[in-house]
């Protein structure tokens, strides 16, 4: 139990819903505040004062704002360090815990934005090396087990489940069985299966008041 008030600012079928399983994996008490992206809702005045990029997930913990979702998982999985998913400081896999958090948003997300995009970054000039020597690296971590951290489910897991989830879905990353073999493994828990279900209710009610509301 941690006294942390904590306040979800989240969309359905966005990286907001990897933090909202992320929460209820820890067990957190937290209140969703809901938004409809298609309604412009992070464009207001009001959601641009919390997060200046108007995007989501944005995680409030009393007077402080959290952007970014490895920020937001790092602290929460720091803030619920008793629900067994995190490996503390000292741990022997604190260093690879972090290294696959960071290396989600260093170098896959910007590797495969750029791939969609159509951008060919020089190996030079990308962070990242190249979009295959990222694919490559990600696919020997999950090839010989069935978590990041080998047989020990953690944070990071949630993350990568739920990116390769929806980057397969677009076609951003290779078809590789391990890739699809780990998202399906991770995002087949009853977690991820109950906001799955939830927000295909909640999206359907906000394209209907879209729908009759126009703009
Ligand atoms: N770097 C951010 C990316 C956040 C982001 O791109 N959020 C998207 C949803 S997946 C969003 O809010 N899009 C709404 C918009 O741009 O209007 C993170 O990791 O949290």
């Amino acid at each position: 139990m941690t006294n942390h008030k904590l306040v979800l600012h989240y969309a359905p079928r966005s990286r907001a819903s990897t933090i909202r399983v992320l929460l209820d994996e820890l067990g957190a008490e937290y209140d969703l505040k809901i938004h409809n992206v298609r309604e412009r809702a992070l464009e207001t005045e009001a959601f641009l004062a919390i997060n200046p990029l108007g995007k989501v997930p944005v995680l409030q913990d009393g007077e402080t704002i959290i952007t970014e979702s490895v920020a937001i998982a790092l602290h929460a999985a720091d803030l619920y360090s008793q629900a067994g998913l995190t490996p503390a400081s000292g741990d022997s896999q604190r260093g690879n815990y972090l290294r696959w958090m960071v290396f989600y948003a260093e170098s896959f997300e910007p590797a495969v934005v750029d791939k969609a995009a159509g951008f060919e970054m020089p190996q030079l000039l990308a962070p990242y090396c190249s979009y295959d020597k990222v694919m490559e690296a990600l696919a020997a971590q999950l090839r010989n087990a069935p978590y990041i951290l080998g047989d020990r489910f953690s944070v990071v897991d949630i993350l990568w489940g739920s990116a390769l989830r929806w980057t397969l879905m677009f076609d951003l990353v290779p078809d590789w069985p391990v890739f699809a073999d780990y998202a399906e493994r991770i995002t087949g828990r009853p977690s991820f299966q109950r906001v799955f279900e939830e927000e295909a209710a909640l999206a359907a009610v906000q394209d209907e008041s879209v729908e009759s509301h126009p703009a």
